[in-house]
């Protein structure tokens, strides 16, 4: 057993048997630039609670696992200095050297069945990277939802990964990918993509039944709930397209491999869009959190 620190709202809500979303860190410290980051969280994490839920958000911090942070905790994480990007390779690693790393959506899904929490709010979640069939570059998100039972609320993969091996990919690995309201698989800033998602469902109560049931089924694994960003704040596929390809060309250029990859991306797209791409992230996060926190209430017998 490893020790836990719950902060003190995670911790009343397993005992009172509340519902808890839990959410990642990496978006705080690889994802967002500095200050948006902590104002961000702290925004998600309210609407976690306004819409009837606790918020977990998990990280590393001096070798101790935590499972919801406490005001100080996030705005330290939010501000630190080289912070390790911790997925299911570097989290065991982490924790027994005494590090500090925050999760991605890999790791915070391991954190998450360990602290017992079912579901997860995230932006988007990693994916098969463009020109994977030559880098290899395929995200472990992708083999933790194949093994991990856990619910997580994305809006979709990332619009700079490659969309339709992204879902070749989960479907190999058996990972239910349910669109929210719609037909098409959306595409993180945009509502839509040419993709047809595998599943559609269109109420919270439903996901949390269909966790429910994976779970009598004894199946491993947890399902991908792929949320559309509100389309007042998305950003049109076609006006995107030309900026991700230039970022793309910048990362081969600059031979951006590994666990850099994504964040550079999104670097360099935050600069091309003047900042767009962060107000359509923070919108579709917080769309997010409002679902999985709606899931959470469902699959504890507290939805309206
Ligand atoms: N979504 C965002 N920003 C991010 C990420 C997701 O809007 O920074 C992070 C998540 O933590 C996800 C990770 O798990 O990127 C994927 O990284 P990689 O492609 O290196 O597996
Ligand atoms: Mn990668």
């Amino acid at each position: 057993m490893i020790d836990i620190h719950y902060s003190a709202e995670v911790r009343a809500a397993k005992d009172a048997d509340q519902p808890i979303v839990a959410l990642e860190s990496t978006i705080i410290t690889h994802g967002m630039p500095y200050p948006q980051n902590i104002e961000v969280a702290a925004q998600v994490e309210q609407d976690i609670r306004d819409s009837g839920a606790v918020p977990a958000t998990m990280a590393v911090i001096n070798g101790t696992l935590h499972v919801g942070l406490e005001a100080d905790d996030l705005k330290a994480l939010g501000q630190a200095q080289g912070v390790a990007k911790l997925s299911r390779a570097d989290m065991a690693a982490c924790l027994a050297t005494g590090g500090t790393g925050a999760t991605t959506v890999a790791a915070t899904m391991i954190a998450a069945q360990y602290a017992g929490i079912e579901v997860f709010a995230t932006g988007g979640i990693g994916g098969v990277h463009q020109g994977a069939e030559t880098s290899f570059d395929i995200s472990a998100d992708l083999h933790e939802l194949a093994q991990t039972p856990v619910t997580v609320v994305a809006a979709g993969a990332k619009a700079i990964l490659d969309l339709a091996k992204t879902l070749e990919v989960l479907e190999t690995l058996g990972v239910p990918v349910i669109a929210f309201g719609q037909d098409e698989f959306p595409a993180f800033w945009s509502a839509r993509s040419p993709l047809a998602a595998p599943l559609r469902m269109d109420s919270a109560e439903d996901i949390a039944k269909a966790h429910a049931t994976r779970r009598a089924l004894g199946l491993p694994g947890g399902q991908l709930i792929a949320n559309p960003i509100p389309a007042e704040d998305q950003i049109p596929s076609d006006e995107l397209a030309p900026i991700i390809a230039s970022a793309q060309a910048d990362a081969d250029a600059h031979r951006i491999t590994g666990k850099g990859v994504t964040p550079y991306l999104l670097q360099r797209i935050y600069e091309q869009t003047k900042g767009r791409s962060l107000t359509a992230n923070i919108a579709l996060v917080r769309n997010n959190a409002r679902l999985a926190a709606g899931i959470a209430r469902a699959l504890s017998g507290q939805s309206d």
